[in-house]
């Protein structure tokens, strides 16, 4: 079949081309080269040419290896038209029989604007029904609901550069250093270059309170009493702008009188030390150019919203807000959760920031779609649509550029619903949890190959520009969702020619009939040509008309508010929902780490991005990890009402006693433990409707040890009969760590246990060697003559597992029969020393290397470590580890 994917006209056959990096939202600048290569944009204001660990590995996520090629239907391969007709014909019936609102749009802050756009057109102009949205419900919820609350509308006010301008920036549940590297590394240079103080508030200590002045670990979900605190403070020390107050804000008594009622148990209730909130209070009260930066430690709560609008009353009750340094900042995760927000991709969103409860928004909108059933109310939020999937309300669900059966809380519950559910689209790059559920599976375009714009954290709006062919048939998701649309019978309204075309729609919406008082206007790219669109350079909103260009909003108050004026809310301090209780004593914390993004379709598949942390350990407190009798990796059970799982624990003295954290990234596809979200329980903030992802009981219990186990395979098999796997893929294979926590199997139950590990094909030649003084056992399957996989494991503490990378080296290369002894012994070839584990993923340096040169070279500071070994002088994400590394030789030395 030939290729008819319409964006083959728009990809330039050769030369440079600037993109945006599809991750987190810093939304750095990147060039794609013609040598298949990927590196910073020096000229894009975001990031001006630097680029974390994920960003300098994106080129290697470019392989087509396993991607998506063809739609499927009930998993066979179709046609496109027979795939789109389908779809098409269940919407349209199930719409017919139920009503619309028996089906819905499940999508995500990683679609593009333009796709965003023709969903929510789809779903809320034309099926009528307010049920889209999207995965930034468990990430920007709260913050747009706080937004909403005080300014009237959902904007952030500031600009990157108030972090590089502010004397004291505060990190409210952020881990900065990990998630927003790039931003991270701008606030460091500024820092290093004059006196400006950071001050972390996370409950555990992460590598980003490694470059902080204060670390408050304070009790989790416990944010809104600290801020209360706060106000109520700045109050006491006549620290308040009472001319600005008055002139532009409202709200302030009844605020104050909420927050001045708590302060007295503020220490008691966050368990900080008072003399640290007096330091941090302080601080604040004595600096006027302050930051709020804050991400999921605030949004992911049953308090949410509530933390967010603590944070803002602080900064508007000291006019800290949209002058240069100041103001409270919401940094999003997504690329495109800003983009998501501004089309109306939330299910109590409608159109361009405009609202439900705005009638003249509603005639408005029908007016510019000539929508014939426009939705005129908010659909379901995401937890609640799965939940109505499960009980039979939603009948037919299409899900974008997401994987909820990994990323939603109650994750097994989720898998039940997409089972239960008739009809189930998902349109993704590659097979993950989700698409396996699914009826229909769409194969979609992705990075490098679609086109179109997002929003960053500071509103600025980038081109995604396509610089390859999408492999096989994968066809861009708003391409699709229009000619779904069509079939539906909405030939007109879904007509667009290219991308261009959706944004300039997308772009006049926003300006129409009320251009320039809604401050989400960027009408004045509603004109662009297509070639203006192509040659876009990244603009801040508001653009009211061509050649503007948004700056700081709300300094000069102006707020969206009826009267104009920002408002103070009270938010009296209420503990989280989540409990914990006898039987589920501790607090399980979840979240990210340096070198994953999310799921992992993309980042699991980069051997180096897995090289720092390559399986999902739960941190525990030294305390704890004494009694439960665990030591740093072993196994722990950890279970909540939901489920139970097993992985490896790290004993971390930066976790509170009482707490674990695990990462939110393993999937069924990578370990054993499967997702972390089949643990989350789903207590919703009651304003947002997010889930509190931060925060569920949970109770542990050490998992004893019998065996491990290294397994090397070419395939990326799922290894049967073991208490406990991780995959980790190697380039030419995959290498697995296996735990055993029953004794291995003897006598003739032995082979078929081996064989659920390696799953040879038939035919196969075995090797095996055991060695029952050492207790060991190794086994290497061959297939013609090639290293197929090897198996190695070791029972009793003393017994050996060799270094993964020695062995590596051999798995798909043919083993000579001089060689086959040395192959089972596993042992280095002569004089190759392993570098360790990975510290440094953007140049590949190994904490053996660091350390040797540590004490050779007599490195003192990170900065010599880098122009040794180059360490750290990239994306600078690992600079935190070498400080401790540093720390760690001084004091062993
Ligand atoms: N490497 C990497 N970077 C990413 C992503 C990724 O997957 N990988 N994803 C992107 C996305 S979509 C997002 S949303 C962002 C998220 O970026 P962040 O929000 O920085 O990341 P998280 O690790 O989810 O959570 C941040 C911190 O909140 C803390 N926390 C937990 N409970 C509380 C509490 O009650 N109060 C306070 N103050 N803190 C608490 C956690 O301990 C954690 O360290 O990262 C983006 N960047
Ligand atoms: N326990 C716990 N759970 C969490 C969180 C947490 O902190 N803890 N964080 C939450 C947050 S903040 C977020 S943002 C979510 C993220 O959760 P998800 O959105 O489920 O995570 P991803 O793995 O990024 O899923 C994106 C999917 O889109 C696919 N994809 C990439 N590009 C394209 C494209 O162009 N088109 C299409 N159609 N598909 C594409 C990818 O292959 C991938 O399968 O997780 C949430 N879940
Ligand atoms: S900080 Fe890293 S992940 Fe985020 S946009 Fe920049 S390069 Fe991409
Ligand atoms: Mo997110």
């Amino acid at each position: 079949m030939t290729h008819t994917a319409p964006e083959a006209a728009s990809v330039a056959a050769t030369g440079t081309v600037r993109s945006t990096c599809p991750y987190c939202g810093v939304g750095c600048g990147v060039v794609a080269k013609p040598d298949g290569t990927v590196a910073g944009d020096i000229n894009h204001p975001a990031n001006l040419g630097r680029l974390c660990s994920k960003g300098s590995a994106l080129a290697e996520t470019l392989k087509n290896d396993d991607r998506l090629t063809q739609p499927l239907i009930d998993g066979r391969a179709a046609e496109w038209g027979q795939a789109l007709d389908l779809v098409a014909q269940r919407f349209r019936a199930t719409i017919a029989e139920h009503g619309p609102d028996s089906v819905a749009f499940y999508v995500s802050g990683q679609c593009l604007t333009e796709d965003y756009y023709v969903a929510n057109k789809l779903m809320k102009g034309f099926i009528g029904s307010g049920n889209i949205d999207t995965n930034s419900r468990l990430c920007m919820a709260s913050s747009v609901a706080g937004h909403n609350r005080a300014f009237g509308a959902d904007v952030v006010p500031g600009t990157y550069e108030d972090l590089e301008l502010a004397d004291l920036v505060v990190l409210v549940g952020s881990n900065s250093a990990w998630c927003h590297p790039v931003l991270h590394q701008r606030l460091l240079a500024a820092k290093a270059k004059r006196p400006l103080r950071i001050v972390a508030i996370d409950p555990r200590r992460t590598a980003t309170c490694e470059d902080a002045d204060l670390h408050l670990a304070l009790r989790p979900g416990t944010d809104v009493a600290l801020f209360n605190g706060l106000l109520a403070h700045l109050a006491d020390q006549d620290a308040l702008d009472h001319g600005w107050m008055a002139a532009h804000t409202e709200g302030a008594e009844a605020a104050l009188a909420a927050a001045s009622a708590g302060a007295a148990q503020t220490a008691e209730i966050t368990g900080l030390d008072p003399a640290d909130l007096a330091r941090f209070y302080a601080w604040f009260a004595g600096t006027p150019r302050v930051v709020t930066v804050y991400s999921q430690g605030v949004n992911q709560s049953s308090v949410g919203t509530d933390k967010v609008n603590a944070i803002i009353n602080c900064h508007l009750a000291t006019g800290r807000i949209g002058k240069p340094g100041c103001g409270p900042f919401s940094i999003t995760g997504q690329p495109n959760a800003m983009g998501g927000r501004e089309v109306g991709g939330l299910a109590n969103q409608l159109a361009a920031h405009m609202r439900f409860d705005q009638p003249e928004a509603l005639d408005r909108v029908r007016r510019f779609w000539r929508a014939p059933n426009l939705a005129t109310k908010p659909g379901l939020k995401a937890v609640e649509m799965f939940d109505a999937v499960l009980d039979g309300r939603i009948k037919a669900l299409w899900i974008i550029a997401t994987n909820p059966a990994d990323s939603l809380p109650r994750a097994a519950r989720v898998r039940e619903a997409l089972r239960a559910c008739p009809f189930v689209v998902v349109s993704d790059c590659w097979p993950n949890d989700t698409t396996a559920l699914a009826d229909v599976v769409l194969p979609a375009a992705g990075w490098g190959e679609r086109d179109g714009t997002v929003t960053n954290s500071e509103r600025v709006i980038s081109r995604q520009r396509p610089f390859r062919l999408p492999p096989g048939e994968a066809r861009a998701d708003w391409r699709v969702l229009a000619s779904v649309a069509q079939r539906m019978g909405w030939k007109d309204a879904f007509s667009w020619s290219n991308s261009a075309a959706v944004f300039r729609e997308h772009a006049a919406l926003s300006g129409f009939e009320k251009g320039g008082t809604r401050p989400f206007d960027i009408s004045g790219l509603a004109m662009l040509t297509d070639g203006q669109y192509d040659a876009l350079a990244p603009v801040r909103w508001p653009v009211r008309w061509a050649g503007d260009a948004g700056g700081r909003l709300f300094g000069q108050g102006g707020f969206a508010t009826p009267n104009g004026r920002g408002r103070l809310v009270p938010t009296p301090f209420r503990p989280p929902a989540t409990r914990t209780d006898e039987a589920y004593p501790l607090v399980l914390n979840t979240g990210r780490i340096r070198d994953q993004w999310h799921t992992m379709t993309r980042t699991g598949r980069v051997p180096r991005l897995l090289a720092h942390t390559g399986e999902p350990r739960a941190a525990v407190s030294p305390t704890d990890a004494a009694r439960l009798g665990l030591t740093d990796g072993d196994l722990v059970r950890i279970e909540s009402v939901h489920a139970s799982t097993v992985v490896r624990a790290t004993i971390d003295a930066g976790q509170r006693v009482g707490e674990l954290f695990l990462p939110m990234h393993w999937t069924d596809e990578f370990c054993s433990a499967g997702p972390a979200g089949r643990l989350v329980s789903a207590a919703l903030d009651p304003i947002s409707g997010q889930p509190e992802l931060k925060l569920t009981a949970v109770r542990a219990q050490a998992v004893p040890t019998a065996w491990r186990g290294l397994l090397l395979h070419a395939q990326g098999v799922r290894p049967q009969g073991v208490g406990y796997w991780s995959r980790v893929p190697l380039g030419n294979g995959h290498a697995f760590e296996l735990v055993g926590s029953e004794p291995l199997p003897e006598g003739a139950a032995m082979s078929p246990f081996v064989e659920g590990l390696l799953q040879p094909p038939a035919g196969a030649e075995w090797l095996q060697l055991t060695d029952a003084g050492r207790g060991t056992l190794r086994v290497a399957i061959l297939v013609d003559g090639r290293l197929e996989s090897c198996l190695f494991l070791a029972t009793g503490p003393a017994a050996q597992l060799p270094s993964r990378e020695v062995v590596a080296a051999l798995l798909g290369e043919r083993v000579q029969d001089e060689a086959r002894p040395s192959l089972l012994s596993g042992r280095p070839p002569a004089g190759v020393k392993a570098g360790g584990r990975t510290v440094c993923a953007c140049f590949s340096v190994g904490l053996v290397t660091i350390q040797d040169a540590i004490v050779a070279r007599r490195l003192t500071t990170p900065e010599e470590i880098g122009a040794c070994l180059k360490a750290g002088t990239n994306c600078g994400s690992c600079v935190p580890e070498l400080k401790e590394i540093l720390r760690d030789v001084a004091l062993s030395a």
